[in-house]
């Protein structure tokens, strides 16, 4: 009688590994960065913001947005990173070593890391000024280099890591020929991590594989990465701009572009889905949602069509 039993043990055993590891968050709320607004346009009103198309982007892969807010204790990052399921740290140009953009983020990157070697998967997703704030938190040094890709599109080379990597291995294969050949990846920065950066920095080599690079003609740069062991990832451009802003005319907006922007969007969300933090309540949930603010059209003077302006936490 005794192989029947063991075989019965078993089975039951792999019945719930199979439905503890598919037990899917069907309700994943991400948080979103907020940065302090440059002082030339501060006002009591706006003194942090998140460019709308973030959200927007997180939001049409079926994940619901909070806004971390800057300048809060340390505690209080603790509480509301045990709470949400992801994190997304956005474009931007504040300073990687000195703002509270860099301050808070930490916090979260830290935390993330710790968790995750306790068995709680916990992603973070940045997109370049969020790219680049990864790169110093993981080298402990600024290691950017200046090239000229400040406003052009361009398609991605891949690296031979792509295909089998987490982010692209369930990518369809149309999607990722239109990413490799169309110019559909959105490029906004001064500052890149060069591939020679990388491969002579062993803190970074040790951590990211490189899935995409892209060149200014004379530096080749990473555009795309992900961490070898955490549920860390980078873009140095910007996967939310191709359906969500309309400002520049470089910005691509063809079929291919917006349905690459998706899988990139439904990507992450998807990575939220296998975090099981929550709120104590649904209500704790909804105070803190951003469905309570209001994005300012501001398309006719920057290059977001849309942007939620906030308050400092000590206005509030
Ligand atoms: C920068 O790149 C653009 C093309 O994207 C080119 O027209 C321009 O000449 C380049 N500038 C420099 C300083 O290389
Ligand atoms: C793509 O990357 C490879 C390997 O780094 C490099 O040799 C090649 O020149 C790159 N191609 C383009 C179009 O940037
Ligand atoms: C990835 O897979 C696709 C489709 O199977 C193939 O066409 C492509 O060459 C592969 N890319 C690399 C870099 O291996
Ligand atoms: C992509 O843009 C570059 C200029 O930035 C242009 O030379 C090239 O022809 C474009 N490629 C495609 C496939 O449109
Ligand atoms: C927690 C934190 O960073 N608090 C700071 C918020 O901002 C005020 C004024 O800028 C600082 O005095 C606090 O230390």
């Amino acid at each position: 009688m005794r192989p029947p039993l063991l075989c019965l043990t078993l089975l039951c055993f792999i019945t719930l590994q199979t439905l503890s590891t598919t037990t899917a968050n069907d309700t994943p709320i991400i948080g979103i960065l907020s940065q302090e607004v440059n002082p030339r346009h501060r006002t009591p009103n706006s003194v942090s913001y998140i460019a709308a198309s973030y959200v927007k982007y997180v939001e049409s892969a079926g994940a619901r947005v909070i806004p971390v807010m800057m300048n809060q204790t340390e505690e209080e990052y603790k509480s509301l990173f045990n709470s949400i399921n992801g994190l997304l740290l956005p474009g931007g140009g504040v300073s990687i070593v000195s703002s509270s953009y860099a301050r808070v983020s930490k916090i979260f990157y830290d935390l993330a890391i710790e968790a995750y070697k306790k068995g709680d998967y916990f992603p973070i997703w940045g997109t370049c000024l969020g790219f680049e704030q990864l790169s110093y938190l993981t080298a402990h040094e600024v290691l950017l280099v200046k090239t000229n890709t400040s406003r052009v599109s361009l398609p991605l080379n891949f690296t031979n890591e792509a295909n089998g990597s987490r982010m692209f291995k369930d990518f369809p294969v149309d999607v990722m020929q239109a990413l490799a050949k169309e110019n559909l990846t959105e490029n906004s920065h001064r500052w890149s991590i060069s591939m020679e950066a990388y491969n002579t920095n062993d803190n970074l080599k040790k951590f990211y594989k490189v899935l995409s690079t892209n060149t200014d003609g004379k530096i080749e740069f990473i555009s795309t990465w992900e961490a070898y062991d955490y549920p860390i990832y980078g873009v140095q451009w910007h996967p939310e701009k191709n359906p969500f802003e309309w400002t520049r005319p470089h910005y691509a907006h063809s079929s291919n572009a917006v349905k690459a922007s998706f899988y990139f969007a439904n990507f992450f969300v998807n990575e939220a889905r296998k975090n099981l933090h929550s709120f104590e309540s649904e209500e704790a949930a909804r105070k803190l949602l951003i469905y309570h603010h209001c994005p300012t059209y501001t398309g006719d003077k920057r290059s977001f069509e849309q942007i939620y302006f906030f308050k400092d936490v000590n206005f509030y």
